[in-house]
């Protein structure tokens, strides 16, 4: 079996490394020469639990490699970004370009699966650009008789951090473009995934990816809501959830800066866009949570008022914690703003860079390690709850004036006539 993955980012990589372990051929397509080299030196440029391992072995075992130009295969597996452009509408031309460039090869009994969280209708699209393209093939959807390809969505649900586990062990919904379509789909990934495949039809399967993002947006929000609320009544919101939670039938998520990543940040958008008037809820989570960046920075300014001149720590900048992925995240957000008016006071603590995102630059924000900002800061600002923050222990931080975006440190104490989240030392 040969198996083209187009797109070699944090699913596209992982899930061809996967693919090349059960012994497949396979060829990852990427438009970055740099991404190219660097998994043909049996390298990664992402940043991900015990991908470098699993490259380098199929890499040297010859099962994996990596280029710009497309070549013949028997499954095409497409793992392009979908980015949101102006008004949030989402814009799905990688998609389409990776589908042009697919059609230049295909032949009869070829697969192609569309994995990029995409709006509904997007797989439709695809088969429509394929049959144009293709007139010699019979495209299903597009043609009487049995088709001479299959096209289906298969949307990809792995967590970063965890996506080598949850590549194999999660459950797939696999959505044929016509039955026969999922059901030679599912036979692809019966390869590779122990989880259950459960197949359904392509617009379904596209639904299930968006609303699955949705669900967990607005349940966020929730959590972000309750945190201002509380916040102006005095009252723990760590300690509420926590009580809340005890209830067989609650279970509130965590509330944070604000809401990060390329995936939850963007894809409820692409339901906003696909019907406006009936997503006032979806949509107005996407602004509880984005509006919890501008509350952040507010609440953490009236901080920095109260010890004017003191340096602050501001711990993280990744989207979530133990991840070096920056994308769309509200710690970096709310350090950026921070650092517009407040520059030479700003002390940036992420032990996954060794400089400062371009953005940080020339602001007067600096890059140091948490043993020094322990040391030199008497302000901390806790943005992301990497581990090696969540480990200090009272005794060094004690004195410090803390703003915990993350409820890391439950024991900190308060002084502050707004209990939370601002702690500030007793
Ligand atoms: N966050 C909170 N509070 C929480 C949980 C998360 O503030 O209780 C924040 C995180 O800090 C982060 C953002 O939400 O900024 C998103 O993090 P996440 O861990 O919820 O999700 P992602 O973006 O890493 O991955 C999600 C997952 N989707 C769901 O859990 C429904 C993953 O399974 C998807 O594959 C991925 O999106 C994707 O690619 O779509």
């Amino acid at each position: 079996l040969k198996v083209a993955v187009l797109g070699l980012g944090y699913i596209g990589l992982p899930t061809a490394a996967v693919i090349a372990r059960t012994g497949a051929q396979v060829l990852g397509i990427d438009v970055s020469q740099h991404v190219v080299d660097t998994v043909n030196a049996g390298k990664v440029h992402i940043e991900e639990i015990d991908l470098d391992g699993l490259v380098s072995g199929v890499i040297a075992r010859g099962t994996l490699r990596a280029s710009t130009q497309i070549e013949p295969c028997d499954v095409f597996v497409i793992a392009v970004p979908t980015p949101f452009g102006e008004n949030h509408a989402p814009n799905i031309g990688y998609v389409l370009q990776a589908a042009t460039t697919i059609a230049t090869v295909l032949k009869a009994g070829d697969t192609v699966v569309l994995e990029s969280t995409s709006p509904v209708g997007t797989t439709e699209k695809v088969a429509a650009l394929l049959s144009q393209l293709r007139p010699d093939l019979k495209v299903p959807g597009h043609s009487a008789g049995t088709a001479d390809i299959a096209i289906a969505y298969c949307p990809e649900r792995v967590l970063p951090g965890r996506i080598l586990v949850e590549l194999i062990d999660n459950d797939r919904v696999i959505g044929g473009v016509t039955p026969r379509c999922a059901r030679k789909a599912l036979q692809f990934y019966r390869r590779f995934v122990r989880g259950g495949c459960v197949t359904t039809n392509a617009r379904a399967a596209e639904m299930t990816k968006l609303t699955e993002n949705a669900f967990r947006d607005v349940n966020i929000a929730f959590a972000n809501e309750l945190s201002i609320i509380a916040d102006g009544m005095d009252i723990d919101v760590w300690e509420v959830i926590r009580l809340a939670n005890r209830h067989p039938r609650v279970n509130i998520l965590s509330p944070g800066p604000g809401v990060g990543g390329h995936c939850i940040a963007v894809d409820p958008w692409f339901l906003v866009a696909a019907d406006p008037a009936n997503t006032p809820l979806i949509r107005t989570a996407r602004e509880v949570n984005d509006g919890k960046i501008d509350f952040t920075v507010d609440r953490v300014e009236a901080l920095l008022d109260t010890l004017p001149g003191g340096q602050v720590a501001c711990l993280g900048l990744a989207f979530k914690a133990n991840i070096d992925d920056f994308r769309e995240s509200p710690a970096l957000h709310v350090v950026e703003r921070l650092a517009e008016r407040h520059g030479s006071r700003i002390r940036v603590v992420e032990p996954y860079i060794q400089e400062l995102p371009g953005s940080l630059q020339g602001s007067g924000a600096e890059l140091i390690d948490i043993d020094t900002a322990l040391e030199t800061c008497p302000i901390m600002i806790v943005l992301v709850d990497h581990d090696v923050f969540r480990s200090v222990p009272l005794a060094e931080r004690a004195e410090k004036l803390v703003y915990d975006a993350r409820g890391i440190w439950p024991d900190q104490p308060m002084r502050t006539p707004s209990a939370t989240p601002v702690r500030l030392a007793g």
